[in-house]
């Protein structure tokens, strides 16, 4: 397979202005007409130009240029596609082919979901569908007429306006659809099935009125109004906080059942995974609410962030999902606890971003080259891409920032841009230089910021150091330093902020400290004894910090520092200190215990009464067995695993009393029906309390849990009891999952929750288990959701399982990602993520790796997907 790069970026030879698309859709044969007219681009030169049309996996039935039919001959054919030669100025292209939706497993392009048709085309889907310039920078007007048997198809939806409906012979109709806005072929969809519609409307701050529409597949109706919700509380944030105002009369969602990604963004008519979109309090998790809230307001906000101004090319993704997900992160965090937001979104990009950018597969937020496109909708592109964006949020201030965006707008409204375009316009706004910055954008790997401090009781001063280093990722052997803004304080004996004097200069209580050399020195005037400094407050660049503090400074950090984000991580690092010294204790065959210093934080904070429950539920949560693997050289999986319950073990039982009365007390406070922030955040506590009594291994503890599933007062509160349980070899347990199992097998979504509880358990005989479950009646092995629930529940939720000594994991990973290759190499590809991790691990568990991965890269037939994973994490 051939590498793509970014520096032979070259503009397209011709534009589409507009495009007429017919799809015929029949069991057998679906035929698609297509007609474009276009021109040759100008900034691509003039003269007779070869137009290159991509196209897969269909039948090319006849090709008519200005209504002269081309023989073979007028055209070549080349290995993903066609070339016309020779077309120099305006010109008519029509194109007839044949697809089989039915048979399409890899879920791109149009495909048949169910009893449903639906499109995926991002980012190369479209070319599965018609011959067609499929990159991003052409962008055309879209007529889409779909023709198909009424009775099993009576919704058929496409982009932009309905325009004409009517009935055809032998039972068939038609819809037209008109898409006023131009856009690139990925954000074209079509749908046609037997769909529910939930209704609603929207009034724009100018008073236009939008018709909402969701749309489900019979059964599932009544499932929607949290998505609805959603939408408009979506589009009210964007008016408000962006100024964006939705622009047509109608936006359309719908959900399907076999989906790739969670959902796409295609103008006018986004498509869900409706594992997004379906809730209600009997069958979905606070976490569910708030995932579902959050995604729905990430592909509405593509519409200006995306759609309306979209990418010049696929090494630009994160200029269109950086910034998205920064906003979506942004809107949750204004809808409910900024606090808890940030701490999950940190914790989220240290459990994958992390690893990622440490590994095989580590990549710029700008990547230079690609094999397969699919391979690079990740964690680094979307997380660490919204990283950069909040950073450049901070370095600007709310209001200079905000007049960026403007000014992107009024530049770029209906163009495919770069990254480089849209810090332009934050530049130019501002009057900030941002020409150091964007190495944020082409450099790999995360930095490693260490801080460490002196302070001179006589002068009075605390004097900073500050380095920055980057280590080498693949293809990038030497690191420059990049612009890391560092909001720092100082806390006070009293655990008050101090006044800062920042190398003379007086600078509020907080300051952002801005480290753009390798380093830099800083002091603080006019210092009290005893100050303690808080750094990268809010997380405010990521980055791993090395900071100097002792344990006892991070015990004083965890009970007072005022900002959630940096209390929370002083716990957290006092906790992985602990835990980690109890791994090396275990490793030399000393007993292991838990430091007495993590005990007293967690009372500490039991006993704050100011702290709102949900960010409390959080604070006492330990580091994750990844999170602990990532803080040392080897990840010990087995030590990591025994020290970790060992610690929970000692806080369940040494707090035992305190978690008891937490617990019953919180459970009368809270209706299970109630959504706001405040309840979720008391029952995420109240479950956070669950968790240590069955930890305990108490009586007690594992009653309350058999009870709470009983009750089954709220899938949170169900889920929370079998996870609290998941580990532990008890009837409680087997009962509890059975009963679940029996109550839910025929909801899909939720027997997807009991597939991953029973994957993801520690116990031993898991991996059996879960190979018994691959024949289970509704397991769907094709099914994106099926798969990430038992085999991903497997891989990714059960590391102690997983990382078997014996290698027995790995070899059923490599067996499943060989499987599914076949039908479907995006999911795959995902799939295979675990194994490039290898270098973390001891020789043994890294040789039985690389043997998993080099069997993957031997099958023959392999994608270009899997090839990509599995050969850079060889390389
Ligand atoms: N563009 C899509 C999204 O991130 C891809 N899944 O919203
Ligand atoms: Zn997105």
């Amino acid at each position: 397979p051939s590498t793509i790069f970014l520096k032979d970026y070259t503009p397209p030879t011709h534009l589409i202005d507009t495009i007429e698309l017919t799809v015929r859709l029949n069991d057998d044969v679906t035929t698609v007409s297509s007609r474009l007219v276009g021109r040759r681009n100008p900034a691509s030169g003039s003269g007779p130009a070869d137009l290159y049309l991509d196209g897969e996996d269909q039948e090319l039935v006849s090709l008519t240029l200005d209504g002269r039919t081309l023989e073979k001959g007028d055209w070549r054919q080349k290995p993903e596609g066609i070339v016309v030669p020779g077309i120099a100025g305006d010109f008519t292209l029509e194109v007839e082919g044949r697809i089989k939706p039915q048979d399409n497993t890899r879920l791109e392009g149009l495909y048949k979901a169910g009893g449903m048709y639906c499109t995926q085309c991002e980012a190369e889907g479209f070319r599965r569908i018609t011959y067609f310039p499929d990159r991003p920078d052409v962008m055309a007007v879209y007529t889409v007429r779909i023709e198909a048997d009424k009775a099993r198809y009576p919704v058929l939806l496409s982009n932009g306006n309905r325009i004409e409906t009517g009935d055809l012979e032998e039972g068939r109709h038609y819809a037209v659809w008109h898409d006023p806005f131009r856009k690139p072929a990925y954000l074209f969809a079509m749908v046609a099935g037997d769909l529910m519609v939930d209704r609603d409307s929207f009034t724009t701050r100018s008073g236009r009125e939008v018709a909402l529409e969701i749309y489900v597949e019979p059964g599932n109706e009544g499932r929607t109004g949290h998505a609805m919700d959603s939408l408009k509380r979506s589009m009210a944030w964007d008016e408000e906080v962006y100024g964006f105002e939705y622009d047509l009369d109608i936006f359309m969602i719908v959900a399907v059942s076999s989906f790739n990604m969670g959902a796409m963004e295609n103008k006018g008519l986004n498509i869900f995974n409706d594992k997004f979109i379906l809730a209600d309090l009997s069958t979905a998790t606070d976490a569910d609410f708030q995932r579902i809230e959050a995604i729905v307001a990430h592909e509405y906000f593509h519409n200006w962030t995306g759609n309306r101004i979209t990418c010049r090319d696929w090494f630009q993704l994160s200029l269109k999902e950086g910034l998205t997900v920064f906003r979506d992160q942004e809107f949750s965090a204004d809808t409910h606890d900024r606090g808890v937001k940030r701490v999950g979104d940190v914790r989220l990009l240290r459990a994958a971003q992390f690893p990622e950018d440490g590994g095989p597969t580590a990549h710029p937020v700008r990547p230079d080259s690609y094999i397969e496109i699919n391979n690079f909708y990740t964690v680094t592109v979307y997380e660490k891409g919204a990283e950069v964006v909040r950073m450049i949020h901070s370095l600007l201030g709310a209001e200079a920032y905000r007049k960026g965006i403007d000014l992107y707008v009024e530049r770029h409204d209906g163009q495919a841009v770069t990254c480089d375009d849209f810090v332009a316009a934050m530049q130019d706004a501002s009057g900030i230089d941002l020409t150091r910055f964007k190495r944020w954008y082409a450099q790999a790997g995360t930095p490693r910021v260490s801080a460490d401090w002196r302070y001179d009781e006589a002068a009075r001063t605390l004097t900073l150091d500050l380095a920055q280093t980057t280590d080498p990722t693949p293809g990038q052997p030497d690191k420059q330093p990049v612009v890391i803004p560092l909001r720092t304080a100082l806390i006070g004996e009293n655990g008050q902020r101090l006044p800062l004097t920042v190398d003379g200069e007086e600078s509020g209580d907080e300051t952002v400290l801005v480290l753009d050399e390798a380093e830099r020195r800083v002091t603080f005037s006019d210092v009290p004894k005893g100050a303690v400094p808080s750094l990268l407050r809010g997380f405010s660049a990521p980055v791993k910090l090395d900071a100097a503090w002792s344990d006892a400074d991070l015990g004083f950090l965890a009970a007072t520092d005022d900002d959630p984000f940096s209390r929370w991580e002083a716990l957290q690092t006092l906790a992985t200190r602990a835990i980690l010294a109890m791994v090396e204790a275990k490793r030399a065959g000393r007993p292991m215990s838990l430091d007495a210093a993590v005990v007293s934080a967690v009372r500490d904070g039991l006993e704050d009464a100011r702290l709102e429950p949900a960010f409390l539920a959080e604070l006492l949560a330990l580091p994750g067995e990844s999170m602990l693997g990532q803080a040392m050289d080897v990840w010990h999986v087995d030590a990591v695993h025994e020290a970790r319950e060992d610690a929970i073990w000692t806080l369940g039982d040494t707090l035992f009393d305190t978690w008891l009365a937490l617990y019953d007390r919180l459970s009368g406070e809270t209706a299970a029906d109630d959504l706001s922030t405040a309840a979720m955040g008391r029952r995420a506590l109240r479950n956070r309390a669950l968790q240590f009594l069955v930890s305990s291994g108490r009586p007690e503890g594992l009653a309350r849990a058999a009870a709470q599933v009983q009750a089954a007062a709220s899938m949170t509160d169900v889920m929370s009891a079998l996870a609290a349980l998941n580990d532990t070899d008890c009837p409680e347990r087997t009962e509890a999952l059975q009963a679940f199992h029996d109550r839910w097998q025929d909801n899909p979504l939720v027997l997807d929750k009991w597939f991953t509880l029973e994957a993801s358990s520690a116990l031993p005989g898991t991996l059996d288990r879960v190979k018994e479950l691959q024949s289970h009646p509704r397991f769907d092995p094709k099914n994106p959701n099926r798969i990430r629930a038992l085999v991903g529940g497997f891989t990714m939720g059960n590391p102690v399982r997983f990382h078997a000594s014996d290698g027995s994991g790995y070899a059923f990973l490599a067996d499943e990602v060989l499987r599914i290759d076949q039908l479907n190499p995006q999911i795959a590809s995902r799939l295979c993520q675990p194994l490039v991790r290898w270098r973390r691990f001891d020789g043994e568990r890294a040789k039985a790796m690389t043997g998993a991965l080099r069997r993957i890269v031997e099958q023959p037939t392999l994608s270009k997907d899997v090839f990509e994973i599995a050969s850079k994490g060889l390389s």
